[in-house]
């Protein structure tokens, strides 16, 4: 995997993310064999690192791309203990000083003149690399940077490496009063990353604040806590896992195959549980206070959709350990011939039994704790309920088109009405595309 960052929420999400990664590797109970914990660093290591620097600490496979220097400055210079970043891999050429929250100027402008130098550093991982078999686009849909830059890239990694994967993460505004021209770079953003990326996880800043405030007494660190808990979600879904139905290691691939089945329905989203950021962790009891019922009904909890929506697919993923009641040991039935892990017991499927669509479970497996999590679950999701913000995003979009609010903007960097229009009808078609999966 190569994970590439753009603008300032998707270097600072991703700087988080890292550090999570060598938080999982250095868990100093990690709840399983020694065997298995090497395995699972092997794993780890290979997928997010490239070896180490002189100093000892491992560097991470990323690009660090902005348009302006101060974000990714704070990031580089402070010096994680753990982690480091390869300098020729930071990209903010200049200091241009952002883009403005203009999609247009970050597509029309510093697409093409960061390309060069993005594509350039790209190959040079996909040299160095073993195998790399697959993009992480970390970005936010609002800004101009992450949005338009972001998006540009996205389609120079499509035509460079058609056989690539490309997931791109991509963080939705809330829905209101943050950038006056964030429904315009969201649709327009997201109508590119549709064509190139295979899969696209949708975290949106509303949701992730209103997880935190649910569960957290305490202040929210914005946006720290977001990314916390968003990093956690991506984590949780990539780290490794095995497919409990054929044994298979949730490489991407995998992961792409299951979630995102059909062109036409890309979006995901994830869910988890315990939701708890870092900075919000008053004691380690909040890790293991809650008992393998009630952690189902939590994520039962959240992954509660409202009634009619439908889902595509769902891959249901469980770490650390599963409390076996009563000794009643899971024994194959029916419908999940094969390999079912010997700690699987029946009630786990008793507990998620309220999953739509059983059929089109799937369930990765870890017997390791995840980031100091006795037990921590999470479903990735392909289903209707993202339909709603999308509608939404459109229809505020369509709003200030229609009395030409901003559009100078636009157009003053080669935008035309045109262009304006096709994402509409894209993102339109797409959330049709979504709800027309309700209708029985
Ligand atoms: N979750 C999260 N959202 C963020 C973060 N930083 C910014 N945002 C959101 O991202 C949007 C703004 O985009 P930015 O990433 O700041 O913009 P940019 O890509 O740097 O683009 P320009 O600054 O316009 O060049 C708003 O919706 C913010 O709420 C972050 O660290 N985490
Ligand atoms: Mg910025």
């Amino acid at each position: 995997m190569l994970t590439l960052q753009f603008g300032q929420c998707g270097n600072q999400l991703g700087d988080i993310l890292f550090k999570k990664i060598t938080k999982d590797l250095s868990s100093t109970s990690p709840g399983t064999s020694f065997s298995d914990c090497y395995e699972y660093s092997e794993a780890v290591t290979s997928k997010w690192f490239e070896g180490a620097a002189q100093d000892g600490r491992i560097i991470a496979r990323v690009l660090l791309i902005d348009t302006e220097t101060k974000v990714i400055n704070k990031i580089i210079t402070k010096n994680d203990e753990n982690f480091c970043y390869r300098s020729r891999n930071v990209i903010t050429p200049g200091n241009a000083g952002g883009s403005a929250n203009n999609w247009a100027f970050g597509y029309t402008r510093k697409g093409p003149e960061f390309e060069a130098l993005v594509m350039e550093a790209v190959r040079k991982e996909v040299e160095k690399a073993d195998r790399l078999d697959s993009f992480l686009c970390l970005l936010s849909c609002a800004g101009g940077t992450g949005s338009g830059l972001g998006s540009f890239i996205t389609s120079s990694l499509r035509d460079e490496f058609p056989l690539k994967n490309i997931i791109t993460a991509a963080i939705l505004p809330f829905p209101s009063g943050e950038i006056a021209t964030q429904s315009y770079n969201t649709v327009l953003s997201l109508a590119k990353v549709l064509e190139d990326s295979d899969l696209i996880l949708m975290l949106e800043n509303q949701k992730l604040n209103h997880e935190i405030t649910q569960n957290c007494k305490m202040k929210i660190d914005f946006p720290r806590d977001l990314n916390d808990i968003a990093a956690q979600k991506i984590l949780s879904v990539f780290q490794p896992a095995r497919d409990l139905s054929s044994d298979r290691l949730n490489d991407v691939n995998h992961i792409i195959s299951k979630v995102s089945p059909h062109p036409g329905y890309k979006l995901a989203s994830i869910e988890a549980v315990p939701l708890i950021p870092d900075t919000q962790i008053v004691s380690m009891s909040h890790r293991t206070f809650q008992n393998y019922p009630t952690h189902f009904k939590t994520l039962r909890k959240e992954i509660y959709t409202p009634r009619g929506v439908k889902s595509l697919s769902n891959i249901l993923i469980t770490r650390g350990t599963v409390k076996q009641r009563g000794k009643k040991m899971f024994s194959p039935d029916n419908d999940d011939p094969g390999v079912i892990d010997q700690l699987i017991d029946r009630d786990i499927y008793s507990e998620i039994k309220w999953l739509q669509f059983r059929e089109r479970m799937t369930h990765f497996r870890q017997k390791r704790n995840f980031l100091g999590n006795e037990r921590f679950s999470s479903v990735i999701s392909n289903n209707s309920r993202i339909a709603e913000p999308l509608d939404d995003i459109v229809s505020s979009a369509w709003r200030i088109y229609t009395h030409g609010a901003f559009l100078h903007q636009y157009k003053q960097y080669g935008l035309e009405d045109d262009d304006f229009l096709r994402a509409f009808a894209k993102i339109e078609s797409v959330v049709k595309s979504y709800k027309s999966l309700e209708v029985d």
